[in-house]
This record gives C-alpha cells, sequence and structure tokens, in this order.
C-alpha cells in the first residue's frame, strides 16, 4: 500500500510537470482502470482516435496503475488533473450512492440484446444519473456494460450454503458487500491491485468479474471455478472534469459528444462474443478450470435473497434512493415488454 501511495505520488508529480510546460491545454488526460486491450482501454483508444481524426486536440490515455488505483483517478479527475476518467460504479458507490444500484442483484436480465436496449433507451442511465455526478463536479457522458458478472471460487458451488466461510472480494462499495452477505458469504472489499495476490495466498477465496476480464487478469490462474450465477453485469462509466468541459467552446463539446457516441457504438460491438471467445481462450490456457452455470431452481435460492439488498439500497440512498430504483425498473420494463 505505501509503495503504491508512493508510485502515486511519483505519478501525480509528473503529471504536474507535464502540465506546467505543456505549449497548449489540448492535450487532454484521460485515464481508465483497465489494461491494454481490455474493454474500458478499447473504448478509451475509439474516443481518442475520434477526437484526434476529428480536430487538433490529443488525448493520452493512462491506463491501470500508471496513475495509481481506480479511487486516485478519480480524485485527479476532481481536481482537474486529468480531464477525463473511466470509473465503475461499484467503486463510484462509496463517492455516489445512488451509484451501487447496479449491485442489487437480480435486477438486470442477463441477455446481452435486453442489457444493451436498456442502456440505450434508459431515463435512469441517461438523464438522472448525470444529474447525480454533476453534483460532484462531474459530466457524466456514457455508462456502458462491460459483460456478465461470474463468479469465480477456489471450488465449484450451486448454493448459498457452498458460501458460507468464503472470503469473497468485492469492489469498494458498501452495497457490494451486503450481496455478499445475503448470499452467504463473506465479502471482503479490495482495490483491483489486491485481488490476484489475495487469491493465490489465500486470503479471499474467490471473486466477481466478467470473464473477459479473469482472462485478461489471469484470475483463472488462482480461482478456477467459474460460476454463471446470473445475478448482474459489470457496468461501467466514462465522463469529464465538469469545470473542464464547461470551459470546452460548444464546437470541443459536442466534438466530446460525438467522440463519446463513436466510442460507445463501437464498444457495443466489442462485447457482443467476447465473453464466449475469453471463455474458450481460458480453457485453452488451463485444464484446472471448472465452469458451472446455475440451473433455475439453484439461481432462485440465490434470488430469493435479493429483495434484502434492494431494501438496504433504499436505506443507504433515501428517496432519492428509491426515486431512482423505481425509475429504473420502469425502464428495464420498458425492454424487457418489447
Ligand atoms: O474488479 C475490478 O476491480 C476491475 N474489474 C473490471 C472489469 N474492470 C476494472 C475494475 O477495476
Amino acid at each position: 500500500m505505501m509503495v503504491r501511495n508512493l508510485l502515486t505520488a511519483a505519478s501525480v508529480g509528473a503529471l504536474l510537470f507535464g502540465l506546467s510546460t505543456a505549449a497548449s491545454a489540448d492535450n487532454w488526460r484521460y485515464a481508465h482502470e483497465e489494461f491494454e486491450g481490455d474493454v474500458q482501454d478499447v473504448f478509451a483508444v475509439a474516443f481518442k482516435e475520434y477526437v484526434e481524426e476529428n480536430s487538433d486536440h490529443t488525448v493520452q490515455i493512462y491506463r491501470f496503475g500508471e496513475l495509481g488505483e481506480s479511487d486516485d483517478i478519480m480524485e485527479q479527475t476532481q481536481a482537474g488533473i486529468l480531464q477525463f476518467v473511466n470509473q465503475s460504479p461499484g467503486f463510484t458507490g462509496s463517492l455516489i450512492p445512488e451509484a451501487q444500484i447496479f449491485f442489487i442483484p437480480y435486477l438486470l436480465p442477463t441477455d446481452e440484446e435486453t442489457v444493451i436496449e436498456f442502456f440505450n433507451t434508459s431515463t435512469a442511465i441517461n438523464e438522472t444519473f448525470p444529474e447525480l455526478y454533476a453534483e460532484q463536479g462531474l459530466e457524466l457522458l456514457k455508462m456502458y456494460p462491460e459483460g456478465e458478472m461470474v463468479v469465480t471460487l477456489d471450488e465449484p458451488f450451486t448454493s448459498p450454503e457452498d458460501l458460507r466461510g468464503k472470503n469473497i472480494r468485492t469492489m469498494t462499495n458498501p452495497l457490494l458487500s451486503e450481496t455478499y452477505r445475503a448470499f452467504g458469504a463473506t465479502p471482503t472489499p479490495l482495490p483491483w491491485g489486491e485481488v490476484y495476490g489475495g487469491l493465490q495466498t489465500n486470503i479471499i477465496q474467490g471473486q466477481e468479474n466478467p470473464i473477459f476480464w479473469i482472462e485478461s487478469g489471469g484470475l483463472y490462474e488462482v480461482s478456477p471455478n467459474l460460476v454463471f450465477t446470473g445475478h448482474g453485469w459489470f457496468t461501467t462509466a466514462m465522463m469529464a472534469n465538469q469545470d473542464f468541459y464547461d470551459g470546452l467552446s460548444e464546437e470541443d463539446q459536442q466534438l466530446v459528444r460525438d467522440a463519446t457516441e463513436a466510442a460507445y457504438e463501437h464498444i457495443i460491438e466489442h462485447i457482443s462474443g467476447l465473453a464466449d471467445e475469453s471463455l474458450a481462450a481460458i480453457q485453452e490456457a488451463s485444464d484446472d478450470v471448472t465452469v458451472t452455470r446455475l440451473d433455475e431452481d439453484q439461481i432462485q435460492a440465490f434470488r430469493e435473497r435479493a429483495p434484502q439488498v434492494e431494501e438496504r439500497f433504499v436505506e443507504m440512498t433515501g428517496d432519492r434512493g428509491a426515486e431512482l430504483l423505481e425509475q429504473f425498473k420502469a425502464d428495464l420494463e420498458a425492454v424487457t415488454n418489447e
């Protein structure tokens, strides 16, 4: 942790030095939480390419670890050191409690097409959330899905009873801890940088993530039993420092919006089929991996624990959270009844 803080301080120092010597303000700094070629990186590269092809501006991308952990890049964006950041609600939940809505289990369907339609059309996603992020000095540009959540564990499981005594790593928002408590496990919130080592040393016995990330982070090497529980999607959010965004010319604001749309369209194509490809690559790389797809009865045992998490969400977020939840459900109903 100490080493990470020192590294972060050094990275921020280097950034500030870069700022003071930069010839112009139009080299935009954009940090995300993933590695080269991962979903957030593909989004960032598509955004950069659009901006650079359609203006004189340049975009510099910082990947996981270059400027610290997820919380660090958010702080740097709020401070105006970075212009753009991609941070997932899994971490933003402590800053914007309503963002934890994505961790109410079994709220989103598993079907990819419906999930995408929901993100395209949802009032909660496209109108309510931008207002909530604005309160934190952030111009929310896009929320998008990365992949269905899959749980990995030190042994296969099919019921909440099997999770008893298992330390499951969660991203650092309180509601996700409630979900895993409801599922029978012992939640262990950790930043990403501590997950692989935690699994390797058996401090934690499991975690959840989309398959592409289980492959790219090598998690299957240390947590080889993959279980499809169907309880949620990994969602993420891309945003700008609001003062920076408000200070742009109308033309540049439009450029940013167009670049975001182009990146979003690209990412929706990119994630289609990605989970299957990543699963095939994992199975090719390791003979130790097991894959369990819970059947409807097994899922039901987890699903019936969801209402208590929903209640906790409302307790944590009050009337605003309750209204958001209502809107979210109405938006979901609109796409599932189509
Ligand atoms: O589990 C995590 O912390 C990470 N998972 C993904 C898919 N992206 C970034 C995040 O930090």
